[in-house]
């Protein structure tokens, strides 16, 4: 029997402001795991999967288009960020006029928060499964296969004619451990080609585990659409067998969670520990967590296991912004939990916001006097965005579609500023405060001691430097005096300038 071939896709998207495609050489390039994960349920049920990853191999819409017409796949199924609608959009109608019997299936982040608008506006799209993934999509496969009533396939939004239908909830998966194991194997050139982003890592090769899906909190610049309030685990013996199958087939020797919550549950995150320590893989870890759910005995235990590094949401250095963006902690609280793990000898990477709703110059004050202080040692800083799906999206449109700007939605651009601040001033604090942070004393001499230590960083430090001055250089002998990117020359596109 032929084997039904599918095509997954990451479309490309602007990973980077204009003007700066230097940064590009030190940023993260993980591969969708999503799309790891549907690949390999898929193969499962006999089909042959393959994985197209426009933006870490700096391909374009027409570079996808033409692998598809080559490849000739009976179906494409696209992921979709808010970010990378409008080229997901362009891919499917290149697809249509080269294959109009191939069919487009769209799922993914802005796919669960805003499915029906997007299926509404976007008539190139066939089919979209709303929420997690495997099992939809192998339902509303053998479904399009048998010709059965799609209207008994929970989780999908179909076309009835000129009208959009919406099946009712998505059946999550319960248990995490039945699903088969990502399929890095499809992915060219793993783990190689995917680093994360620089100094986020000790040594390579890296790749990425969700070891569990799903967050109970509701913090308001937040979407939580895909996997819901409910969290649910692979078991510590299945993560840690993730984490052998990595190191012993592909040589990978460091492990990003990229969970909501990884120590929502610190019995689980202590049997992890143990069974890394008992087994004497040797591998370093990095996760994400809530500074309410760390504990000086857990983070010991996490360090001994491999931990390198914790990021923390910690978002600002207000109490009255926490209180706004409903962040159940409050500063002291954040204070103390990067304490913790700064004494257990883990770093901290803090990840803030800039120009949520009700920031002003004295939270922006108080976020620089806040990361001067802490025991941080690294720091992400992303420009306010009110994605889909977040509560703050509601709270600041309404609940109509605002489909402007979503190409912009990359955290990298302000699309919308809090009363009082324009976007030029935002812009200038944003630097203010990664210089306040960066300025520190003893800050230089860490990260030389840093690079000296894992100098893989290096070769990756080099390249953005040459293309940061080669970029000055330029500005200079075009009349720019050195700016690289006048605000003026940003244009937020809206769908009616196109
Ligand atoms: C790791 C991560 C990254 C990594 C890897 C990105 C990637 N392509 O997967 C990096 C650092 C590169 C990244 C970048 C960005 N990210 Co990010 N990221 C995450 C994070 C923390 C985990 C993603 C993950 O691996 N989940 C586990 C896998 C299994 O889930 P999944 O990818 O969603 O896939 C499942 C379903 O969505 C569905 N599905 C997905 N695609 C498809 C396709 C089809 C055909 C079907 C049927 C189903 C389907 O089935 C899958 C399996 O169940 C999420 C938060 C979260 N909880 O998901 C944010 C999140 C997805 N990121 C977000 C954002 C905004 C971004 C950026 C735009 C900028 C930024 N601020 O970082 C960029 C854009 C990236 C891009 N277009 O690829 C938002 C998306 C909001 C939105 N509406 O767009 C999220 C939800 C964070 C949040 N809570 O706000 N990100
Ligand atoms: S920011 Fe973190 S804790 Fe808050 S809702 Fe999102 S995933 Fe949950």
């Amino acid at each position: 029997m032929l084997k039904r071939k599918i095509v997954f896709i990451n479309p490309p998207y602007e990973r980077i402001a204009p003007g700066y495609d230097f940064v590009r050489h030190i940023t993260n390039k993980s591969p969708s795991l999503g799309l790891l994960h549907l690949a390999a349920e898929v193969r499962l049920h006999g089909y042959e999967p393959s994985i197209i990853e426009s933006d870490i191999f700096e391909l374009s819409v027409d570079d996808v288009v033409a692998r598809i017409a080559q490849e000739r796949p009976l179906y494409v199924g696209i992921t979709l960020f808010t970010v990378g609608v409008w080229g997901a959009a362009a891919i499917a109608r290149g697809i249509k006029a080269a294959l109009p019997d191939t069919v487009v299936i769209v799922g993914g982040p802005h796919i669960s928060s805003m499915g029906p608008e997007t299926m509404e506006r976007f008539r190139e799209f066939d089919y979209a499964v709303v929420g997690e993934g495997e099992k939809v999509l192998m339902d509303l496969l053998s479904a399009l296969e048998t010709e059965a009533d799609l209207r008994a396939v929970p989780g999908i939004i179909f076309r009835r004619g000129p009208f959009v239908q919406v099946t009712s909830g998505n059946p999550v998966n319960r248990l995490l451990d039945d699903l088969p194991m990502p399929a890095w194997d499809l992915l060219p050139d793993f783990p190689r080609a995917y680093p994360p982003a620089i100094y986020d890592f000790p040594r390579g090769p890296v790749a990425t585990i969700a070891a569990s899906r799903g967050c109970p909190f509701h913090c308001k610049f937040c979407d939580t659409s895909t996997f819901g309030a409910r969290v649910r685990h692979y078991s510590p013996r299945k993560v840690f067998e993730m984490m052998r199958h990595l190191h012993h087939t592909y040589g990978v020797r460091h492990i990003m969670f990229v969970d909501d919550l990884f120590l929502a549950s610190r019995q689980r995150v202590t049997e992890l520990c143990n069974l890394l320590l008992d087994s004497g893989l040797r591998m370093t870890w990095t996760c994400t967590a809530r500074v309410d759910t760390v504990k000086p005995d857990v983070l010991k235990l996490m360090k001994q296991a491999g931990c390198w590094e914790i990021s923390f949401g910690l978002e600002t250095g207000s109490d009255d912004l926490l209180q706004k963006m409903d962040k159940a902690a409050r500063v002291e609280k954040s204070e103390q939990a990067v304490g913790w793990t700064a004494e257990a000898g883990i770093r901290t990477k803090g990840l803030f916001m800039l120009g949520y709703p009700g920031e002003t110059t004295e939270t922006i004050s108080a976020t620089k006097d806040f990361v001067r202080r802490i025991p941080m040692t690294i720091m992400n800083l992303t420009k306010f965005t009110p994605y889909p799906g977040s509560p703050i999206y509601r709270d600041l449109y309404g609940t109509n579609i605002r489909e402007d700007h979503w190409e912009k939605m990359n955290g990298m651009n302000f699309v919308w500023a809090p009363e009082g601040i324009t976007v030029e001033e935002l812009d200038r604090e944003y630097q203010n405060i990664l210089v306040a942070f960066y300025k520190r004393p003893r800050m230089g001499a860490y990260y030389l001691k840093l690079t000296l230590q894992y100098p893989n960083h290096l070769y990756r430090l080099l390249r953005f430097a040459l293309g940061f001055f080669g970029a000055k250089l330029r500005s200079y002998l075009t009349g720019r005096g050195g700016v690289l990117v006048r605000p003026s020359e940003v244009h937020l596109d809206t769908p009616s300038t196109r």
